[in-house]
């Protein structure tokens, strides 16, 4: 899943399975059922800054206009839920179509790396990752136990990412898996001190779409930064198609991106003591086709006043004013090849479906 704020004022933890002890101090009790099921469970820091900060990006963007919320609040259990049911949307062409890709070309993928260190940035329930894992299983038989492939899944939930881990250590015995709990940034920042081997990251579901165009240019810095010369970035993109197809994929029939909209007022009732009404709101994604990207809003059907005692605000909503929740960039391959050169990650293979829907492309740092 995508980064939420209940885990990110956790600060990062790290969750290894199958590699030596290592001291631990456990200071966060919601995170203490992590030990009564996996081995060894280390925090690397608390970072109390981000949770003083917490909710000023809510009071930031409920001030300002035209109004937004940073899409981290989707992720509460109810939204990873709802994300969840959302890859198995017919209409929601990106998990399916990223899927088969990986289905076919994992193992070409594999033996251009070659067995290195697997690091996946926003794991989830790594259901994506078997493919990759298979194999580079298959590759590993003839590789020394030193130099085999180890897996390294990062997610900001503790919860998710446990059952995971737990999940692929009883189907990959004799793989090491050391989990990371903690925010991208973290995660690189920590990777980067303890970089020793062949490493690829990989960064799955086109969620670098959810990023603007300044922000995923340091989210790419931070990966080059954490990777050095011949090692290897993975990234999985969404590409631009039909206003239709697109808007379709976020306007479900079902209603279930519309639930999983709505329900980020709920988590900030829920954390902020709000009193926003759901039902005074409406959920529309637009594809904005001079940006390249599909932007979720949320509709308030008629004037009135919205409360968030714990950040002292108060908010006035206009009939018709709209709150923008997402934006999911749509990509073109050549410019987003000159985006990773920039930031020095060299193309070194690319792969689409027939249908040209989804991307997934292979990266070197050539210097
Ligand atoms: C997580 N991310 C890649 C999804 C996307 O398609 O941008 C989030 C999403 N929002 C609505 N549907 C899916």
């Amino acid at each position: 899943m995508v980064q939420n704020a209940v885990t990110i004022s956790l600060g990062i933890a790290i969750l290894r399975i199958g590699v030596s002890p290592i001291n631990v101090k456990l200071e966060l009790s919601n995170l203490k059922n992590l030990l009564m099921t996996v081995k060894h469970l280390k925090i690397l820091h608390q970072h109390s800054q981000v949770i003083s900060k917490d909710g000023n990006d809510v009071i930031e963007g409920l001030i300002k206009s035209p109004k937004s919320l940073p899409p981290k609040y989707f992720y509460d259990d109810r939204g990873s839920e709802l994300f969840e049911q959302i890859c198995d949307l017919p209409e929601y062409y990106p998990t399916r179509t990223e899927a088969s890709i990986l289905g076919q070309y994992a193992d070409e993928i594999a033996a251009i790396t070659g067995s290195c260190e697997l690091v996946e940035l926003g794991s989830g329930s790594s259901t994506k990752t078997n493919y990759l894992l298979n194999a580079y299983q298959k590759i590993s038989h003839n590789t020394s136990i030193a130099e085999a492939f180890s897996y390294i899944p990062i997610d900001v939930s503790g919860g998710i990412l446990k059952t995971s881990v737990l999940h692929l250590q009883q189907k990959y015995p004799d793989l090491t898996i050391a989990g990371l709990i903690g925010t991208y940034e973290e995660a690189l920042l920590y990777l980067d001190k303890n970089h020793q081997r062949s490493r690829m990251i990989f960064f799955l579901g086109s969620s670098i779409g959810n990023f603007n165009a300044a922000e995923s240019d340091e989210f790419l810095g931070k990966v080059s930064h954490a990777l050095t010369k011949g090692d290897y970035f993975l990234l999985g993109v969404d590409l631009q198609k039909s206003t239709e197809v697109l808007e379709d994929a976020y306007n479900d029939a079902q209603g279930i991106t519309a639930a999983f909209n709505l329900n980020m007022l709920s988590h900030l009732n829920w954390r902020f003591q709000g009193d926003f009404d759901c039902n005074l709101f409406e959920h529309k994604a637009i594809y904005n086709q001079v940006d390249h990207q599909i932007e979720m809003y949320l509709y308030a059907k008629s004037k009135h006043e919205v409360s968030l005692d714990i950040l002292d605000l108060k908010v006035q909503f206009e009939t018709g004013e709209r709150i923008l929740t997402e934006i999911s960039r749509k990509f073109n391959l050549e410019d987003l090849q000159l985006q990773l050169r920039s930031q020095g990650l060299q193309t070194v293979k690319f792969w689409t479906d027939p249908q040209q829907l989804f991307g997934l492309i292979l990266c070197q740092v050539k210097y």
